[in-house]
């Protein structure tokens, strides 16, 4: 990992699987020249997703948020580049789909404010970047590796 970049937790949740939107996700990421360095397709189980969102237990949606992401597989990443949790964050668009940008992965192709295809760490949450690849990956699932190109892929 060059000493400017940063990696970030992603996730295409159940309804992009379904949809079979997950390349379409990968592509978005990669278009915009981050780097994947970690993936897995799994099932998330009512633990993990506690752990996951626990910033929002208690919450009138948690039970459904936890419902919907545990309904079926995922497929879980990590992606790396300068300011990638950040970057993640402008292309996924605003929570609720219905007022997601168009150009952002929610405003194309999200239904609406549960059904929003992809998760990515929260920019604003300090550490939460980090927080999730440990809870998602071991070190050793994790690739190290350099696009062997210029400047413009971060
Ligand atoms: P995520 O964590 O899933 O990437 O989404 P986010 O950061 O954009 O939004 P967050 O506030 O963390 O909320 C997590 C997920 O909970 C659902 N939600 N429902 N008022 C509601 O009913 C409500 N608010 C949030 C959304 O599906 C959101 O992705
Ligand atoms: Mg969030």
């Amino acid at each position: 990992m060059s000493h400017h970049d940063e990696r970030t937790f992603v996730m295409a949740k159940p309804d992009a699987v379904q949809r079979g939107l997950i390349g379409e996700i990968v592509s978005r990421l990669e278009g915009k020249g981050l780097t994947m360095v970690g993936g897995k397709f799994m099932q998330i189980d009512e633990e993990l997703a506690h752990e996951h969102y626990a910033e929002h237990e208690g919450k009138p949606f948690f039970e459904g948020l936890v419902e919907f992401i545990t309904s079926g597989p995922v497929f879980a990443m990590v992606w790396e580049g300068a300011d990638a949790t950040r970057q993640v964050r402008r292309l996924m668009g605003e929570t609720d789909a219905q007022e997601a940008a168009p150009g952002t992965i929610r405003g194309d192709l999200g239904n609406d404010l549960g059904h929003n295809l992809i998760h990515g760490s929260d920019h604003e949450d300090e550490g939460a970047n980090e927080r999730e690849i440990e809870l998602f990956f071991d070190d050793s699932e994790l690739v190290d590796w350099e696009h062997d190109t210029a400047a413009w892929v971060y």
